[in-house]
């Protein structure tokens, strides 16, 4: 069965196509940069927003049309299997995520939950098999089953934590199983509600237990995917202990765990905890986390997270500029943490949302090779610190000075040469190389 119909294999033909079923930037093969475009954005599809999300909100229930229902739950699951890979085929995306609830059902115990995952894991195993799409990673949802209201690792309930480890055991035998490339944790309900309730250190030293666990089973079952945190300052809870990428480093580094675990960051996440996406990208990179990224945009009018697709130009050329600053995301990848807006409800608005975001990305990606090439913020930033390159700035970076020799040096000088920064030139320069 075909479920996406209307649509053959997308193709790229350039911006003077009035084809909406094309890309008009995403050309998989074309070198930028020395190397393919699809290996530089290593596109995953997210299994949550394109099989499962119905158009629910909190004001009016489901409107998606989707043609893969069935009154069997668990047939309805494998359907999905086959429209999702149908859809990826079609969109060339090679990398697919998901949550374990995403694929299939819970059932009525976790025994009957293990055993449905089994069923329709061995056909995604299949799917890959034939068609060469790997996973880049999968994760456990621990957010949404009632029983972790108080959070999953950091809950007050050693039932429920025990749950929770029961689930990342069996999200580990299937990341082994379908050779997953990253491994993520989201702790949505990692948090608290009020800290008049709350021992935060206790809380914080068993979510530290759990992901030892987790890297502990890694190793024994001899798989090792890249272990990836997600942070997000809010919601679900209140406040969210991986607020932002600052405060997620300090937890691994605090806990030793910074050499099993990067970070998977996320544009809407970013803004909700008051950064820009680029903010947090350059953060996890000045410390060696930055591991992968869930793309998507906010509205910045809007205080909560709206997952939508990137069409922001601007935004995701100073992403990529991070990415490519970083040497690539490899094992990590570009995962489409985007939803398409309640009132896109046909099935071809999935391919069509994809495209957009995707050619927004290579879009972003020739911006960012126009921009290496000419070298003119590379040579801005070398020039800006260049008193720090001779003399006693020099001396200062080369530890050889202390608070003593810089008075000494400070007492020495009459007056201080500052040179303007040009703020306004250096900002409107970023327009001169988007594409
Ligand atoms: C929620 C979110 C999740 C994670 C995976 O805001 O981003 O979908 O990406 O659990
Ligand atoms: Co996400």
């Amino acid at each position: 069965m075909t479920y996406f119909e209307n649509v053959e294999k997308i193709k790229y033909e350039g911006t003077t196509t009035e084809n909406p079923f094309a890309f008009r930037h995403y050309n998989a093969e074309e070198v930028v940069l020395g190397k393919p475009m699809k290996d530089h954005l290593r596109f995953a599809a997210a299994y949550w927003h394109t099989m499962t999300q119905d158009g629910s909100d909190p004001f009016g229930s489901a409107v998606n049309t989707r043609n893969w229902f069935d009154e069997d739950p668990m047939q309805t699951a494998k359907n999905r299997v086959d429209a999702f890979f149908e859809f990826m085929e079609k969109m060339g995306i090679e990398y697919f995520c998901f949550h374990d609830v995403d694929v299939a059902p819970e059932g009525e115990s976790l025994q009957e939950f293990y055993d449905n995952l089994d069923v329709i894991t061995d056909l995604i195993k299949e799917k890959m098999d034939q068609t060469g799409i790997k996973l880049l990673w999968n994760t456990a949802n621990m957010f949404s089953h009632p029983r972790y209201n108080n959070g999953a690792a950091s809950t007050n309930n050693a039932d429920v934590f025990a749950f929770a480890a029961a689930q990342v055991k069996k999200g580990l035998d299937i990341s082994k199983k379908l050779g997953g490339e990253n491994y993520v944790f989201w702790g949505g309900r990692e948090g608290y509600e009020t800290l008049l309730n709350t021992d935060m250190k206790f809380e914080q030293d068993n979510i530290a237990r759990f992901f030892k666990m987790a890297v502990k089973y890694g190793e024994k079952i001899g798989h090792k995917p890249q272990f990836l945190l997600e942070p997000k300052p809010k919601e679900p809870s209140k406040h969210q202990y991986d607020f932002d990428a600052a405060t997620t480093i300090a937890f691994l580094k605090h806990y030793d765990l910074e050499g099993d675990f990067k970070l998977n960051l996320e544009a809407n996440h970013a803004t909700l905890a008051g950064h820009t996406f680029e903010h947090e990208l350059s953060v996890a990179r000045s410390y060696d986390a930055l591991g992968s990224i869930d793309a998507n945009q906010g509205d910045l009018l809007l205080g909560w997270d709206t997952d939508e697709f990137p069409t922001d130009v601007y935004a995701a050329t100073l992403a990529m500029l991070e990415v490519v600053r970083n040497g690539g995301l490899a094992p990590g990848g570009i995962n489409f943490d985007s939803k398409v807006r309640r009132s896109s409800f046909e099935m071809d608005d999935l391919i069509l949302a994809h495209i957009a975001g995707m050619d927004t990305y290579a879009r972003a990606l020739k911006s960012v090779e126009k921009l290496m090439n000419d070298k003119f913020f590379d040579k801005l930033i070398d020039e800006r610190y260049e008193t720090f390159k001779s003399g006693i700035g020099q001396s200062i970076v080369e530890d050889k000075e202390d608070l003593e020799s810089l008075t000494e040096h400070a007492l020495s000088l009459d007056t201080v040469e500052l040179k303007s920064s040009h703020i306004e030139l250096v900002k409107s320069k970023l327009n001169d190389y988007l594409v």
